[in-house]
């Protein structure tokens, strides 16, 4: 190991520690784009002024990939002996107090295939600065805590870029000599350069209005290729209920008379939420009925909500550093959260949530990359825009509103945007908003920006019947993470209820109380010790407890519950989601002794309770469809996986496909009643109830196939080929996908025939392929990558084929042959030049080595140290390796 990590430069650590102001700072920013042929001259005026220091302090100015051609200090022409260029650097000193700065540089879009900077995307000019892309362009002090207003002008041919955008307003534009034009941009709001934004190209837009609270008139477009104009209305509606949503939850307005978004095809994650001119992957903002799936619709709404979010919670207050990366997007998250929450259903939404946590945050907060909401070091930003840093630092936001309950919350915000609005600041800058606008002490609380790792909750119970006493006794323990150890406990908000014999939640009273304190039958404990024992007085009847209701806190609960406890709740619990909870406690539980069984070579056997249990919450009319579609989603092989190592891959495979096809066998019929009763009947809508009839009735159909009858086949065919709408045609191609059925080869050509030439529908059928859990699945994949629709340097498409078998096919990924590892070595070793983000998203599954067993960790490890010798193997893929090495 030792030989291969030397092979490669070792790239810097930075630490939050180190934090300090610039002595620099940038006030007001003139740039001129003349996009020409191969080439694009960059100018950039920089009004600056020394902030500490004196005129011996050198200012140091970021850049890369780029040539430099001249410098001028207040109008004069410095001296290559004026200043030093670095490799990533421009360091000039002897400079007065004020003085304005061009710089003059050439740069090469045409060659930017790392998608980060100013790049070409199918024949338009784009560009992606958060975090470090701004020092791709020009010369600059590239970090959020450098606040200017910009004025931007671009010059392009005007027949092959007929639209040119920037920040702010259009302020000017005007035709130029040999068939060029201009047009100058203004943002009269100071930003950091990571929300810089360009874009030229021949689009077409989708033109709406909104007028805000305050009665100013908004004009939004929606820029997109000619061929996708058909595809806007959905992302549209979504901004203007956003706009609408933020002024009433947040009191939040529009500050600006244009807000554009323009859709891009290459593009390295979902979305950016540049001031004003927000740059979308197609995948987030694209969608009608026949191309897009309702989970694509729902994701569309989010995304385009949350970067629209962010134009208070991001750019207006902005970060001080890339370590306080969570102060805008743990916020941000939470507020597309419970903006989806109001949009949809709320306990759905909860529970998809929660099951994404899990999956992904806790994986990450369990293994050799856990860090903390605030990282406290990186190699490489880019790896930081992690699922703890978005999703756990969504769930402690969240903990702030359970905690300070909605109007404290709410004041806390106000406080924070009474302070703060125009700066760029800290997690703890927010903290004491929410601290001193509340008056709750948040001193504790704060140790979840800094301890990594995810608390471990255990209750018990007892029950004194005689004193009518009803104990909970919570304890917590926070597991060691790489760098962290000996942790303190937390404050953790548990929400709990308790539920009587009869299925009705019981008044709460704590001992020393004169009366109940409960909100609809459930109440917030601070857990803030090792151990806390809670008393409840005047339980007359034997309660089941119901503990962390909504998932009150990002932690592991183990509840000391029986099954038949779990069964009680999964009846009863007027907790939607810890209903749901019930139901995947029994499933997992269920689904791990299925494996001991088949390792001891045991035979299966499913328990009659748990069928009974599901059939139950089928026939149940009071709860809604999507909520029995959660009901009927067994808990996933990766989180199966997580509950104990070494994982057995095949065995948790067998077992949860033997569940499946039991249930699929005993509750035949249910299934075939809900697969007529939830058709859809007219015209495609995107509406919660629409959405739940349709996942219901494409899990049953999932659940039919298991039976493995050719009637059910043809089923399948016969949705596939006369759906209307994507989510009924894909959900029916992947069930084939997954089967023998005779017909599926055929279904697979048809849907490519029918679809070649839409990327986003083409992306799908990579995916359907590339997760199947046939054994030949592998081959499969090798094959596609070879296929003349695969192009690496396309986002999407490597991330629908090599990410979708990789992250999402653990069956065939983990075959122990090490063939999967293998394939994921080939790949990154050909993507790692290309674009060094992707690969370090892609490497990911590879990591989590400590989990498997001895071979397929040898296996695994092997890759790596590959990996980590491949000539100039980029900072991004080294930090990801060599962490899971350590
Ligand atoms: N802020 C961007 C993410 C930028 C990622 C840079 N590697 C999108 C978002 O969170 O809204
Ligand atoms: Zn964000």
């Amino acid at each position: 190991m030792a030989d291969a990590s030397q092979a490669v430069a070792r790239p810097q650590t930075k630490y939050l520690k180190d934090y300090r102001a610039p002595d620099y700072t940038i006030d007001r920013v003139d740039l001129l784009f003349q996009l020409e042929e191969g080439v694009t001259h960059v100018t950039s005026r920089l009004q600056m002024r020394r902030q500490s220091g004196g005129v011996d302090t050198p200012l140091v100015l970021d850049g890369s990939h780029m040539k430099l051609l001249s410098v001028e200090l207040d109008g004069g022409q410095l001296s290559a002996d004026d200043y030093e260029v670095g490799e990533e650097t421009l360091t000039i000193t002897g400079l007065p107090e004020e003085f304005e700065l061009t710089i003059r540089n050439d740069i090469d879009p045409s060659a930017n295939t790392a998608l980060e900077g100013l790049y070409i995307s199918k024949g338009m000019y784009c560009t992606q600065c958060e975090a470090e892309g701004f020092r791709r362009i020009t010369y600059f002090l590239d970090r959020s805590d450098v606040m200017a207003t910009y004025r931007v002008r671009i010059e392009a041919d005007r027949e092959k870029y007929p639209v040119l955008l920037s920040n702010g307003n259009e302020v000017d534009h005007g035709l130029l000599g040999e068939g060029r034009h201009f047009v100058v941009w203004d943002d009269p709001f100071p930003k950091p350069c990571y929300l810089f934004a360009l874009v030229a190209g021949d689009l077409a837009y989708l033109e709406d209005h909104y007028t805000t609270k305050s009665g100013e008139k908004v004009t939004l477009r929606l820029f997109v290729a000619p061929q996708d104009l058909d595809k806007c209305r959905h992302a549209m509606d979504s901004l203007k209920k956003s706009m609408k949503w933020d002024e009433d939850v947040y009191g939040l307005e529009y500050d600006l008379d244009i807000f554009n978004i323009v859709a891009v095809s290459h593009f390295n994650m979902g979305a950016m939420e540049n001031k004003s001119l927000n740059i979308f992957n197609t995948k987030c903002v694209l969608a009608n009925p026949q191309t897009a799936t309702d989970a694509d619709f729902a994701a569309v709404e989010a995304v385009v909500a949350h970067e629209y979010f962010h134009n208070w919670t991001g750019n207006r207050v902005t970060c001080r550093d890339w370590f306080q990366l969570s102060l805008k997007e743990g916020l941000t998250v939470f507020r597309d959260q419970e903006f989806s929450a109001d949009m949809g259903s709320r306990a759905v939404k909860r529970i998809e949530d929660v099951r994404m946590l899990r999956q992904y945050q806790f994986a990450e907060d369990s293994g050799p990359m856990a860090h903390p909401v605030r990282p406290d070091n990186y190699i490489e930003i880019n790896n930081f825009y992690t699922v703890t840093v978005y999703e756990k630092g969504a769930e402690v936001i969240r903990m702030y509103h359970t905690l300070l309950g909605p109007e404290n919350y709410r004041k806390g915000i106000d406080l924070y945007f009474e302070r703060h609005d125009g700066q760029a600041v800290t997690c703890d800058d927010f903290l004491s908003a929410m601290q001193d606008a509340s008056g709750v002490d948040l001193g504790q609380f704060s140790l979840w920006y800094s301890q990594a790792g995810t608390p471990e909750v255990t209750v018990e119970s007892r029950y004194d019947a005689e004193n009518e006493l009803f104990e909970l006794t919570l304890s917590q323990t926070v597991p060691d993470t790489p760098g962290q150890t000996g942790k303190k406990p937390m404050h953790i908000p548990v929400a709990v209820g308790l539920v009587g014999p009869d299925g009705a939640d019981l008044p709460l009273q704590l001992e020393g109380e004169n009366a109940p304190h409960d909100v609809d039958g459930t109440r917030v404990l601070d857990l803030k010790e090792a151990s806390q024992t809670f008393r409840f007085v005047n339980v007359a009847e034997q309660p089941v407890p119901s503990v962390l209701r909504g998932f009150s806190a990002p932690v592991k609960l183990s509840t000391g519950l029986n099954e038949d406890q779990f069964l009680f709740l999964l009846a009863h619990d007027s907790d939607s989601f810890n209903r749901w909870e019930a139901a995947q406690t029994l499933s997992a539980n269920i689904i791990l002794g299925l494996v001991d069984d088949l390792a001891a070579q045991r035979a299966m056997e499913l328990d009659p309770k748990f069928i009974n249990a599901i059939g139950k919450v089928l026939d149940d009319d009071t709860l809604d469809n999507a909520f029995k579609a959660e009901i009927l989603s067994l808990p996933s092989e990766a989180v199966l996986g997580q509950m104990r190592t070494p994982v057995d891959v095949d065995g948790i495979h067998a077992a949860r496909e033997f569940v499946r096809g039991q249930l699929a066998h005993a509750l035949e019929n249910d299934f075939r009643a809900l697969y007529s009763l939830c058709e859809d009947r007219g015209a495609y809508e995107f509406t919660p109830e629409a959405v739940g009839n349709r996942r219901l009735r494409n899990m049953a159909l999932g659940y039919l196939m298991e039976l493995g009858d050719d009637e059910v086949c043809k089923l399948a065919i016969k949705q596939f080929m006369n759906a209307d709408n994507m989510t009924n045609e894909i959900a029916a191609l992947s069930t084939l996908v997954n089967s023998d059925c005779a017909a599926r080869d055929g279904a697979l050509q048809t849907f490519y025939d029918k679809w070649r030439h839409e990327p986003l529908v083409l992306d799908k059928w990579f995916s359907v392929q590339a997760t199947s859990r046939r054994a030949d699945t592998l081959d499969v994949v090798r094959h596609l990558r070879r296929h003349p629709d695969f192009d690496i340097r396309t986002p999407n498409r490597v991330r629908s084929l090599v990410s979708a078998f990789c992250a999402l096919n653990p069956v065939n990924f983990h075959d122990k042959s090490g063939s999967g590892y293998n394939f994921l070595g080939d790949i990154l070793e050909e993507l790692d030049p290309i674009n060094p983000q992707i690969s370090a998203g892609l490497v990911r599954p590879l990591t989590r080595w400590k989990m498997y067993d001895a071979d397929r960790q040898q296996l695994m490890k092997k890759v790596l140290m590959r990996i980590l010798s491949f000539k100039d193997l980029s900072p991004d893929v080294y930090e990801i390796v060599s962490k899971s090495l350590q």
